[in-house]
């Protein structure tokens, strides 16, 4: 009873209860969970994305056999059946937060497990390293982060796997070898001394001499990194991909209030 069935799929795609036999290559997989801080005084807006997503997406549900001139045929030619399916939400309980993390990564080994690729909808940005402690540890993983923050504190308030700290929590992992950062501007969180922190190499004792970073702020312009991250990842079969995260009705990383706790779907409680 680990996930929430969606009212509706990915582009209709068949709906999997069983994540180790979903039987397509790509597994759709909503962790609409978060951590919130002391201060925060909204529940996170993120936490709808993946019904969201599913909703915006129902309306190509019928279209994705025909041409697509920027792939250059169709991206399904013979419908998403086989290829893609939707593995539902995973369940989040407001009472027991490193439960429900831990249920989100049990859910992403098992899908790893099963040779699918997760195409994962947050959930506020704490759920990026819950998603990659579930990748497999063997080959050396990559990682692109698209996001106005560099995302880096070690903790803040106490809290160690919050919505600041997705990148630094990421290093952490000894598969992970390689962090590009793309589009950060204008103030977030981060000191000067977190920036360095994230840009430099891994010392002569870490367990992961190949580890680098590299941080390009928007105005650097991004092409180049991104090239260079996707070229690396697809060595691997993996490309982790983590889009900014808003916490409210606000510009990201903006906002303030009083609320501690946990942000989870209002549907909770329904499982499958
Ligand atoms: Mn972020």
């Amino acid at each position: 009873m680990d996930r929430v069935r969606p009212i509706a799929t990915f582009l209709a795609a068949p709906f999997a209860p069983d994540v180790l036999r979903p039987g397509a290559r790509f597994a759709f997989l909503g962790i609409p969970q978060g951590v919130a801080y002391v201060g925060d005084r909204e529940p996170s807006h993120a936490v709808g994305a993946p019904d969201a997503v599913r909703a915006a997406a129902l309306v190509h549900a019928g279209d994705v056999s025909n041409y697509d001139f920027d792939v250059g045929g169709p991206l399904f030619p013979d419908g998403v059946g086989g290829c893609l399916v939707d593995c539902g939400d995973v369940r989040g309980d407001s009472r027991d937060v490193p439960g429900s993390m831990a249920r989100a990564t049990r859910t992403i080994e098992a899908l790893a497990a099963a040779g699918s690729i997760p195409l994962v909808v947050g959930g506020d940005h704490a759920i990026t390293p819950q998603v990659v402690r579930g990748l497999p540890g063997e080959e050396p993983l990559d990682v692109l982060h698209v996001d106005a923050h560099l995302d880096f504190l070690d903790e803040r308030d106490g809290v160690r796997d919050g919505y600041s700290s997705p990148v630094r929590r990421l290093r952490d992992l000894s598969w992970v070898r390689r962090v590009v950062q793309v589009g950060l501007r204008d103030v977030g969180s981060a000191r000067a001394e977190q920036v360095a922190a994230a840009r430099a190499p891994a010392t002569p004792s870490s367990r992961r001499p190949r580890y680098t970073s590299a941080v390009w702020p928007m105005s650097s312009g991004a092409s180049s990194p991104v090239r260079a991250c996707t070229s690396r990842s697809m060595s691997t079969g993996w490309i982790p991909v983590a889009l900014p995260a808003r916490c409210g009705r606000r510009p990201a990383g903006c906002g303030s209030g009083r609320r501690p706790g946990w942000w989870a779907s209002s549907r909770d409680d329904a499982v499958l």
